[in-house]
């Protein structure tokens, strides 16, 4: 397990749940911490993601790129790749800031975005998966994170709940578009987390701190155990489908912590990822969402086709409801009782 630093006594988790921590307090002297490479290093991050779950390439994509990428997340926000489900109409003449502080997530940027779907094969991204992953990557999802100031983190969660491979090779690559710190919610791990391959229970929660998603609970760790992954924009992390991950709220006075998700997996693993219910007489043992993007080598299933399945959509914050009128309800009169607002 990862060595973690505490600070006054506290672990940099009780330190930053209390708001105690400043921005890039892992960062002991302005040096990048255990699990941060370059681009000449990925043997050794290779290893050390074997181990941890998780890695951080940086400087995966440059300045411009980086530029490139937080310009056509406001155009999304703003509407300028069309109105999709979830998207509130905006005031006439708004800003981009305006447009942008609506969304917490919107979930595959990549059917909208010619420039989100050239880079799921980025070279940076490519040349790590296919050390972590092997020759043959498919990805299957993108999530654009805008997270401006006041909105909510993820609880702890692990994503091959949400998209189970058949041989867990999940992966993230999570690409920094602002500087992620503790401050404004970057990544928390709890390392070697994924070493079991045990999915654990995923249940409701009632933290007014984390958007609507569940939460996992049940696990051998502590809080105490997490490290954050604070990182400059432009680096990408890399992590396990089964790490335990999680964020805390962007509590900056001001700005966004941007982020860009893609998912992958070996292309050779079919993609049992259908929600809630298989489709109708479809056999779990064949069941394989075609709904791929291939980013490296070849595609054994290749002949099937592509079948687009996801469409992009706004993820409920939390916010503004949990899916549920119930939910909304008791989300509600906790919030008014606790008189907390992450979202002012
Ligand atoms: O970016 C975040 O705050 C959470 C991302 C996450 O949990 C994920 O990509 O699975």
């Amino acid at each position: 397990m990862l060595e973690v630093e505490a600070t006054k006594g506290k672990s940099l988790n009780a330190a930053a749940e209390s708001q105690e921590l400043g921005a890039w307090a892992s960062w002991k002297e302005g040096q990048r911490p255990a699990g941060w490479f370059s681009v000449a290093e990925l043997d050794e991050a290779a290893d050390f993601y074997a181990e941890n779950g998780f890695l951080v390439l940086e400087s995966g994509l440059t300045e411009q790129e980086v530029e490139g990428l937080r310009r056509e997340t406001a155009d999304i926000c703003s509407g300028k790749r069309g109105d999709i489900p979830g998207f509130v109409a905006g005031q006439p003449g708004e800003s981009q800031d305006d447009a942008m502080r609506r969304y917490l997530c919107i979930h595959f940027p990549h059917k909208i975005s010619d420039l989100m779907l050239q880079d799921l094969a980025h070279p940076s991204i490519v040349s790590v998966l296919t050390r972590i992953i092997g020759p043959n990557v498919k990805c299957m999802q993108s999530m654009l994170f805008i997270k401006a100031s006041g909105k909510p983190g993820q609880a702890w969660h692990q994503d091959e709940i949400y998209i189970p491979t058949r041989d867990r090779t999940l992966t993230g690559g999570w690409i920094a578009l602002d500087d992620a710190t503790v401050e404004n919610g970057c990544l928390w791990v709890l390392p070697s987390s994924h070493k079991r391959g045990i999915i654990y229970q995923m249940e409701e929660h009632r933290d007014r701190r984390f958007d609507c998603s569940g939460e996992s609970r049940g696990f051998p760790y502590s809080n105490d155990d997490a490290v954050p992954v604070e990182v400059k924009a432009g680096s990408i992390v890399f992590f396990n489908g089964y790490l335990l991950h999680r964020s805390l709220p962007n509590t900056a006075s001001a700005g966004y912590r941007r982020s860009l998700v893609n998912h992958y997996m070996s292309a050779e693993s079919l993609l049992p990822w259908y929600g809630n219910k298989l489709p109708d007489d479809m056999y779990v043992g064949m069941a394989d969402n075609r709904d791929i993007v291939l980013v490296a080598g070849e595609d054994p299933y290749a002949h099937k086709g592509i079948t687009p399945l996801n469409g992009p959509h706004v993820r409920p914050s939390g916010e503004g409801g949990c899916g549920s009128q119930e939910r909304n309800m008791e989300a509600l009169e906790e919030t008014e009782k606790a008189d907390v607002r992450y979202d002012e």
